[in-house]
């Protein structure tokens, strides 16, 4: 089965849960691969899955733990499993993970934020205790997605600095499942969805290996349960007369049964929900639905106190709670793939989804971030002039899109697939690395075709940008009244970001504004306002809505961020990000207020 499935429960598949209290153990020294530990963890703590192990311990060294990180558990399989393949399954551990069931490896995954398992048919114990032992490594370097590096400390301790703003949680961060699927089944499904008037179409093609004397058959229910449609064979298309679309904020939803059957003998059973609703750029339009959408919302962090980067349908759905509540309609998922059951969510709310690879921050590998977030981790070789990047980091990269559309590409809530955050987009080289990454994407990843975009840093501003080229939209982060053009000049903000705008909207493509925001500490007032109070942001907030307002091109306003969120140390950061709208434990600032109420009026279509 195609790891990227998501997990389902039902007449001929079996689901069991893995998540608990594991034993745990940090390999402090780096011993633990030559030790065998893989065969037994000894003298182990304890660990929550899913979750980040970083903020559960009072102590720095273990939150801030760069290296080895050693799970275990043990699992019974019931014996009426041998008639299956199960496969144990990970919806994501970050950085890169290795498997060892009773002692044997089973698999290794690179990429922090995407779901890899492996067949336990050979290595488990039917009807017996098994153990799995997984090692979960958090360290960054030049190459890998997200892009870092390691220190190593006089005492030879290593410390992980990553060239992203967020903190670099680690950990078993999502569900650990045992799936128990039939031999032959359905593997994977992809959908194209359209309509014509009021008749919709839904396009599949399912993988499967079958037997003689098997066969595929679909059938498409409407929200009731009701048969609408229905279809026979590994390719077709389904017709929908009088189609309810899957819309920005009425995420209507069919369910695909795709089933096998020999005779009358159902063999397999999966069921995808399944929006109808198409996404087009046509000139400076963005169009869902043939109709010209306009993006209200956030970047995003998936982040909590305690729980770090951890799975939590608690925070997902209170995030979505507090969408609606400021009428937002979108939302990217920053600066990586998302939890998949946030995008089941999404699915059903109709929250319009950027859906963003983890190629995030180059800008800090090189000489620029200087200037711009006072990067003291910089090093001075521009990031695309390396030759490990553009070939390392061009298979990694290219490997973690092709994960992110894998996973993601039946989703209706995504309508755009964002490539990186901030490259360094001004360096020559950066030109030939990036024309290659989207013709990589384009070629065939993805059965919807959807709009490609890359997160252009505001160091490659209009003129000075050699990515955005390919780009169907053009995504901007910009900090005008915060990093550039700061406190003295706020009034003079909205106009020089309007000169940007104007520059980029000759281009000819849609733009959205996909950061924009100001540290703010909750609580914090002055009058006049000064930067990091809450008035200060609303000032802000209003300089840039005038900026956004001048310019038709713009089709969109997403807020860095939604809610503050934990980083790293330094000296620009007031115990995290504090640009959120919302605070880290949701509640609204004034700003979210201010947003509101902007956002209660504009238009979710048709707005310029
Ligand atoms: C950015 C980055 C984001 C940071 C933000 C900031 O441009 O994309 O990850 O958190 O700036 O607040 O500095």
């Amino acid at each position: 089965m195609s790891v990227f499935m998501y997990p389902l429960d039902n007449e001929k598949r079996r689901v069991i849960s893995l998540d608990g209290i594991w034993k745990f153990k940090f390999d402090t020294q780096g011993v633990g691969r030559n030790e065998n530990w893989k065969d037994g963890l000894t003298d182990t703590i304890e660990m929550v899955v899913p979750s980040s192990y970083n903020d559960i311990f009072t102590e720095a060294a273990k939150r801030d733990f760069c290296g080895d990180v050693w799970y275990q558990t043990d699992f019974y399989i019931p014996s009426e499993f041998e008639a299956l393949d199960t496969l144990i399954r990970f919806g994501s551990a970050t950085h890169r993970a290795t498997v060892f069931v009773n002692g044997v490896e089973l698999v290794s995954h690179e990429g922090g934020f995407t779901p890899f398992g492996g067949n336990l048919n050979d290595v488990a114990k039917f009807g017996q205790k098994n153990t799995v032992v997984v090692v979960v490594n958090n360290e960054l370097s030049k190459v890998t997605i997200p892009v870092g590096s390691v220190k190593t400390h006089d005492n030879g301790v290593k410390e992980c600095t990553p060239a992203f703003d967020f903190f670099n949680y680690a950990g078993i961060h999502s569900s650990v499942r045992l799936v128990a699927v039939p031999k032959t089944r359905v593997n994977d499904i992809t959908v194209v969805t359209g309509f014509e008037g009021t008749t919709g179409t839904v396009e599949y093609t399912i993988e499967s290996a079958l037997n003689a004397g098997q066969e595929i058959r679909v059938s498409l229910l409407n929200a009731e349960g009701e048969v609408v449609a229905t279809a026979d064979g590994q390719q077709g298309s389904l017709t929908v007369e009088n189609v309810i679309l899957w819309q920005p904020r009425k995420g209507y939803l069919y369910d695909l049964v795709a089933t096998i059957v020999e005779g009358e003998e159902l063999v397999d059973i999966y069921t995808l929900p399944v929006g109808v609703r198409t996404v087009k750029v046509e000139g400076t339009k963005f169009l869902i639905n043939n109709e010209p959408f306009y993006f209200k919302g956030f970047g995003h962090h998936i982040d909590a106190h305690t729980i770090g980067r951890g799975h939590s349908d608690i925070m997902n759905l209170r995030d979505l709670e507090c969408l609606d509540w400021i009428h937002a309609n979108s939302l990217r998922t920053s600066h990586y793939p998302y939890p998949e059951e946030f995008m089941q969510l999404a699915d059903r709310r109709g929250l319009v989804i950027i859906d963003e690879v983890s190629h995030v921050g180059a800008w800090n590998m090189t000489d620029v971030s200087q200037a711009g977030m006072g990067g003291s981790n910089a090093v001075p070789v521009k990031h695309f002039d390396r030759e490990d990047v553009q070939t390392e980091g061009m298979v990694n990269h290219k490997d973690a899109i092709t994960k992110l559309i894998a996973r993601d590409k039946n989703h209706p809530c995504v309508v755009m697939w964002s490539l990186s955050n901030e490259p360094d987009s001004s360096q020559e080289s950066s030109e030939a690395y990036f024309k290659e990454i989207f013709a990589f994407a384009r070629d065939g990843l993805d059965a919807q075709d959807r709009p490609m975009t890359m997160v252009n840093f505001m160091l490659a501003a209009y003129g000075n940008c050699k990515a955005s080229q390919f780009a169907d939209v053009v995504c901007l982060n910009r900090y005008y009244g915060w990093y550039v053009t700061n406190g003295a000049d706020l009034p003079n903000a909205g106009d020089q970001f309007a000169k940007e705008l104007a520059g980029w909207a000759t281009e000819g493509k849609p733009v959205i504004i996909t950061e924009f925001g100001a540290d703010t500490v909750s609580g914090f007032h002055a009058l006049p306002s000064t930067m990091f109070t809450e008035e200060y942001y609303n000032e802000y907030l209003d300089q840039n809505f005038a900026a956004f307002d001048s310019c038709d091109a713009v089709v969109g306003e997403h807020c860095w961020n939604m809610h503050d969120f934990n980083t790293g140390q330094g000296i620009i950061r007031v115990n995290g990000n504090k640009k959120g709208a919302f605070t880290r434990d949701r509640q609204p600032k004034m700003a979210a207020h201010h947003l509101r109420a902007r956002w209660g009026v504009v238009k979710d279509f048709n707005q310029k």
